[in-house]
């Protein structure tokens, strides 16, 4: 990992990026109730917020959206994914390179690695050549730490989430995004466990105002980076209120009681 003082994804040293993958990875039943926000141009106005210091979007939505933003978005490029369709052994194929993301104006590259899976082996060679390419691109990469497979009965645990963290700073990461492993001690440990690379938290389904931002405090109190938040914010009815709440938890240490 390098240093990332003076990098676009980072703000007062925290990170907010506005995850919006999950027409790939999860389909249109995601836009449930916000169905206008299947417009992907609903999503990028959001990431113009001032809390949000980046968008992570695939390629599509790249190509087609990002030229009219490009001058108040960030763009961290999600280089893998897959459908909710497949249903064999997890893997999560590359459709697109951190070149063409580069070509883009991409800020960041983005790739899901599921440690755990039968095809461990096949993720960890292909995050090699993209993260040694993000590099000459001079561009930091976050990974999606997802344990997942036959051996990871608690994908959720404290050792199952301390090792996503660590598998980020052993594979070259800058960033490495884990789901919350239900307690703050826990989360602690996957930060100690992490060293220096930057753990940002996973923002998960969408739970009440009240929840969702205790939980994001509690994270940054024990030193999390951040977060990459998809449901969170777009699924809400008011996107713009949430985001105003995460600009002051995330980057000027409120607690949830002090913006609620
Ligand atoms: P959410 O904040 O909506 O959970 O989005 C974060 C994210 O990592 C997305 O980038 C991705 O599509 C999704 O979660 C993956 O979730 P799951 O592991 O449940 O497939």
């Amino acid at each position: 990992m390098r240093p990332l003082g003076n990098s676009p994804l980072v703000r007062n040293d925290k990170t907010l990026v506005l995850a919006h993958d999950h027409g790939l990875e999860h389909g249109p039943k995601q836009f449930g109730g916000v169905e206008e926000r299947l417009d992907p141009r609903e999503v990028f106005e959001m990431a113009t917020h001032d809390a949000v210091t980046a968008l992570a979007v695939g390629k599509g939505l790249a190509e087609t959206y990002y030229p009219s933003y490009e001058d108040d978005v960030n763009l961290l490029a999600k280089l893998n994914g897959g459908s909710d369709l497949w249903m064999g052994d997890p893997y999560s194929p590359q459709n697109w390179s951190v070149e063409y993301a580069a070509e883009l104006g991409a800020d960041a590259i983005g790739y899901t690695v599921y440690p755990g899976v039968n095809r461990e082996t096949d993720m960890f060679e292909d995050f090699r050549p993209v993260q040694e390419a993000a590099r000459d691109e001079d561009l930091p990469i976050a990974m999606w730490s997802y344990p997942r497979g036959q051996a990871v009965k608690e994908h959720r645990s404290r050792d199952i989430i301390a090792y996503a963290a660590r598998i980020g700073l052993e594979l070259g990461a800058d960033f490495t995004k884990v789901k919350y492993p239900r307690d703050k001690e826990a989360m602690e440990h996957a930060v100690n466990a992490a060293a220096d690379n930057r753990v940002l938290l996973s923002g998960g389904s969408k739970t009440s105002d009240r929840d969702f931002l205790e939980l994001v405090a509690d994270c940054m109190d024990v030193g999390v980076s951040g977060l990459a938040v998809g449901r969170n914010v777009w699924q809400r009815d008011d996107p713009y209120d949430i985001l105003d709440k995460l600009d002051e938890v995330v980057f000027e240490g409120a607690g949830a009681d002090d913006v609620l």
